[in-house]
């Protein structure tokens, strides 16, 4: 085992990146990230000021990847103690690969979370996410994370990722729909919430489809929170050495 985190008197401090600028979805994954990580651990959100208010193309993708680089840039540059772990807080995980050139600090994506998660608790997942354009880069991180073989759907509602700050009952009845649906029809035994801002309706529609959700905020959290306390950290070796610049 590597030297735990825990030996040090400092609290653990997570940093949470929410790519898009809505500041009310920002808040929102914070409080999963303090729920889920528990008093004396430092949980931080942030977004940036200027770029996409929402995530949902491929141009959006590469914008948001731009400030998660920054922001774990800034974070590491700011005085004082730096992060122990950054959590990616957009589903299509934009700049997870940067981000872990950037900082040995352990850095999660809460896609590849929350279907690692997924996997440990049921055999069968679907995602179930906001619009039908982002599945071909939910159907890429499956693939691309192994996932193959469990995710049996990928489920998209049309609703948009701002419409959830909004919490109308009819965007929360269409996602609940899906949920069971994918349970019922795609066979799934958990279901991936495929947007942060879907982060508070997990204990809903858990409740409303009887089978575990997993919200990657929440998954990130926890497994960052395990990674620190273990003492473990990116390699620096080949793929994710810091880059020249
Ligand atoms: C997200 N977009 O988690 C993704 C979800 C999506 O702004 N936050 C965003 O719809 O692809």
């Amino acid at each position: 085992m590597n030297e735990p985190a825990t030996v040090s008197a400092d609290p653990i401090r997570i940093q949470l990146i929410n790519p898009n600028t809505s500041v009310p979805m920002t808040e929102k994954i914070r409080a999963t990230g303090q729920l889920v990580a528990g008093p004396g651990v430092s949980i931080t959100a942030v977004c940036p000021s200027k770029g996409p208010s929402s995530i949902e193309s491929h141009t959006e993708e590469i914008l948001a990847a731009q400030a998660v680089v920054e922001a774990i840039g800034e974070a590491e540059r700011a005085s004082g103690p730096s992060p122990d772990a950054h959590v990616i807080a957009c589903f299509g995980d934009p700049g997870l690969d940067a981000a872990r050139e950037t900082t040995g600090a352990p850095v999660l994506g809460i896609a590849e979370a929350a279907m690692h998660a997924a996997t440990l608790v049921g055999r069968h997942f679907s995602v179930v996410t906001t619009l039908d354009r982002t599945l071909g880069r939910a159907e890429d991180l499956v693939l691309r994370y192994g996932f193959e073989r469990a995710c049996v759907g990928l489920r998209a509602t049309e609703v948009p990722v701002l419409a959830l700050e909004e919490a109308e009952a009819d965007a929360v009845a269409v996602i609940t729909d899906s949920a069971l649906a994918a349970v019922r029809e795609d066979r799934a035994d958990v279901i991936v919430l495929g947007c942060a801002g879907m982060t508070d309706l997990c204990q809903t529609l858990a409740e409303a489809t009887g089978v575990p959700v997993i919200d990657g905020v929440a998954a990130s959290v926890g497994m960052a929170l395990g990674l620190v306390r273990m003492g473990t950290r990116t390699s620096r070796l080949r793929e994710y050495a810091p880059p020249k610049a």
